[in-house]
């Protein structure tokens, strides 16, 4: 059966071939990294950010941590999604009423773009503790932000593409007030982006292989296939030298997004080259946007590095799924829902 994106045709989507011989179905761009040790202004890193097509151009909301180690969203736009130009200052959100909203922090950002609206989400401080903050904007200038999804404390809250059975959907993460060791991903259904409810348990990290065992997390938004929603997410394993974050792959029924059709038992990226193994938090690959090209098949990965960098890899929509399939171990409670 020929596997196929469904969405939108993006003819520069950055790109490069698989180098010859090499075995694995995510391979690295090249140039890695894209962005540097202090990029622009007060940023001194800017890593876990999210990226889409819009005009024929890319345009992007970027974690970076300032020279206070303090995080914060920046909006940036590309002519090839590669090479980024980068506000030195922050979104500046209002809310429903037009009154100004400092997030005190701000991170981990996914950017989607669903009925001609964008919408952002990240992760903010909500009395004292993280959780997932969701804004809209028509133009990157205005910026509305709505109620927050969820109590705390929860991160990663990536949303769906489209409505599903006329609902919105969310993946989230609940999780602790800290390095939270341990996590499961769990979708939330709403009708208007506000009210989020009927929660149900998606993946856990009870799954083959050490990797993923300690928590997992969402992370670029599910892109649309025939055969159900490709989702790349990050497990985590600890080790007796800090965690490893490592970039895995699922795809979920296209209907019913809680049901895990396949999960690959294998990583398909790691730390491994020096920009992802050395940083401010060593050994971290977080992806957390993917372009897909409905005409051509290939995937491009935002990644970040080490909590350090902004990196790219590809792959294909055909073999990254075939690899999801043929490797496919679910775990026992993979499909446990709310009955
Ligand atoms: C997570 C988040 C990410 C970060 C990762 C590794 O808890 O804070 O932003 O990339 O830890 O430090």
């Amino acid at each position: 059966m020929e596997i196929k994106i469904i969405g939108k045709s993006i003819p520069n989507i950055p790109w490069q071939n698989k180098p010859e011989g090499y075995p694995f179905p995510v391979w690295r761009y090249s140039e890695n990294p894209i962005t540097q040790w202090n990029p622009v202004g007060r940023a001194s890193r800017i890593f876990n950010s999210a990226v889409i097509p819009k005009d024929g151009k890319f345009v992007g909301v970027f974690r970076a941590d300032n020279r206070a180690i303090l995080p914060q969203i920046h909006f940036g736009t590309s002519e090839d999604g590669i090479h980024w130009d980068i506000n030195p200052d922050y979104i500046h959100w209002k809310d429903e009423n037009g009154d100004e909203f400092v997030s005190a922090y701000g991170y981990d950002p996914r950017l989607v773009e669903i009925e001609g609206t964008y919408y952002i989400t990240w992760c903010t401080d909500f009395g004292g503790g993280p959780t997932i903050a969701v804004a809209k904007t028509n133009d990157f200038k205005e910026y509305t932000r709505l109620d927050n999804a969820f109590l705390v404390p929860n991160r990663n809250g990536v949303l769906f593409p489209r409505r599903i059975g006329g609902k919105f959907y969310m993946l989230s993460r609940p999780s602790d007030y800290g390095h939270t060791p341990f996590g499961d991903i769990y979708i939330s259904e709403s009708p208007d982006m506000i009210y989020w409810g009927r929660h149900r348990k998606v993946m856990s990290n009870k799954a083959y292989g050490w990797w993923q065992d300690m928590k997992i997390g969402a992370g670029p938004i599910p892109i649309e296939t025939n055969l159900g929603w490709l989702t790349f997410y990050h497990g985590v394993c600890n080790t007796c030298n800090g965690y490893v974050y490592s970039m895995g792959v699922a795809i979920l029924d296209k209907n019913e997004p809680w049901k895990v059709l396949y999960r690959a038992s294998d990583y398909v990226l790691t730390p491994e080259m020096p920009y992802e193994v050395s940083g401010m938090v060593p050994n971290v690959c977080f992806p957390c946007a993917a372009l897909a090209d409905a005409d051509t098949g290939r995937i491009a990965i935002y990644y970040g590095a080490a909590d350090t960098y902004t990196a790219l890899a590809f792959t294909t929509v055909d073999e990254v799924c075939r690899f999801a399939i043929e490797n496919s171990k679910l775990a026992p409670k993979d499909d446990e829902t709310v009955k």
